[in-house]
C-alpha cells in the first residue's frame, strides 16, 4: 500500500489554492500542456511520503500515525507559484511555503524517527515546502520557460491556515490521477507547557 503523511489545508485555504488554479488553467502559456489538477479536495501537503509498505506494516504504521504529534499547532503559509524542476522539462506546479518552514522541518523530523523504524526504507529526508496544484504530463523542454513564467506571474496573494493535525494518507493511483484515502489522523498540541519535575 502506498502511504504517505500529510497536513491538510482547511476550507479557506483550499478555497485559495483553488482560485490559484483557476487562474492557472486560463493562462495562455498552460493550455499549450496537458495538466493533471489536483482535485480540491486531494490538495494537501505532503508531509512525509512513506512509500510502498507491505498490508501486515500498515496496522503498525496507523497506530502510530494515530498518536498525538508533541508539537504545537503553527501557522503555514504560502506564496508564490512555481513550476518544478527550475530547468528542463516542466513537471509539477505548486505553491510554495513561505512562513512555517522551521516548524515543517521539525514535525517531519518528528515523523522520520517515529515511521522510520517501522518502514523497509528510509523516508526522503528532504523537509516539505510545497502543495502540488498539478502535474504535466509529458511537457517539452522547450515549454519550460513560458510555463516557468506564466506560473511566476500569477501573483499569487499570501495565504495560510492552522495546522492542528496530521493525516495519514493511502495513496492510490489511478489513470485519471491519484485519490487519497485517509487511514488515520493524530492532533498536534501535545506539549509539556511548564517545566515538569
Ligand atoms: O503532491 P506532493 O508532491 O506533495 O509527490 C508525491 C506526493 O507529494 C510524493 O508523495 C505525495 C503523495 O503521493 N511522492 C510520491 N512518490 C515519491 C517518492 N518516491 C514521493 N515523494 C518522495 N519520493
Amino acid at each position: 500500500m502506498r502511504l504517505f503523511l500529510a497536513l491538510d489545508l482547511d476550507a479557506p485555504a483550499r478555497a485559495c489554492a483553488v482560485e490559484v488554479q483557476g487562474r492557472a488553467r486560463r493562462a495562455p502559456a498552460l493550455r499549450n500542456v496537458t495538466v493533471r489538477w489536483v482535485r480540491p479536495e486531494s490538495l494537501h501537503l505532503t508531509l512525509a511520503f512513506l512509500g510502498e509498505v507491505d498490508a501486515d506494516r500498515v496496522a503498525p504504521i496507523a497506530r502510530a500515525a494515530a498518536e498525538p504529534w508533541r508539537h504545537a499547532p503553527f501557522r503555514v503559509e504560502l506564496a508564490s507559484a512555481e513550476a518544478a524542476p527550475r530547468s528542463g522539462a516542466p513537471r509539477t506546479l505548486w505553491l510554495s511555503v513561505s512562513a512555517g518552514r522551521a516548524a515543517l522541518a521539525h514535525l517531519h523530523a518528528d515523523a522520520c524517527a517515529r515511521m522510520g523504524p517501522l518502514l523497509s526504507a528510509p523516508v526522503d529526508p528532504r523537509p516539505p515546502g510545497h502543495v502540488t496544484l498539478g502535474r504535466l504530463r509529458r511537457a517539452p523542454r522547450s515549454s519550460g520557460r513560458p510555463v516557468r513564467d506564466a506560473v511566476a506571474g500569477l501573483a499569487v496573494p499570501a495565504f495560510g491556515w492552522r495546522v492542528d493535525s496530521v493525516v495519514l494518507y493511502q495513496s492510490r493511483l489511478a489513470s485519471g490521477g491519484a485519490s487519497y484515502r485517509p487511514l488515520a489522523r493524530a492532533p498536534l498540541g501535545c506539549v509539556i507547557l511548564d517545566a515538569v519535575p
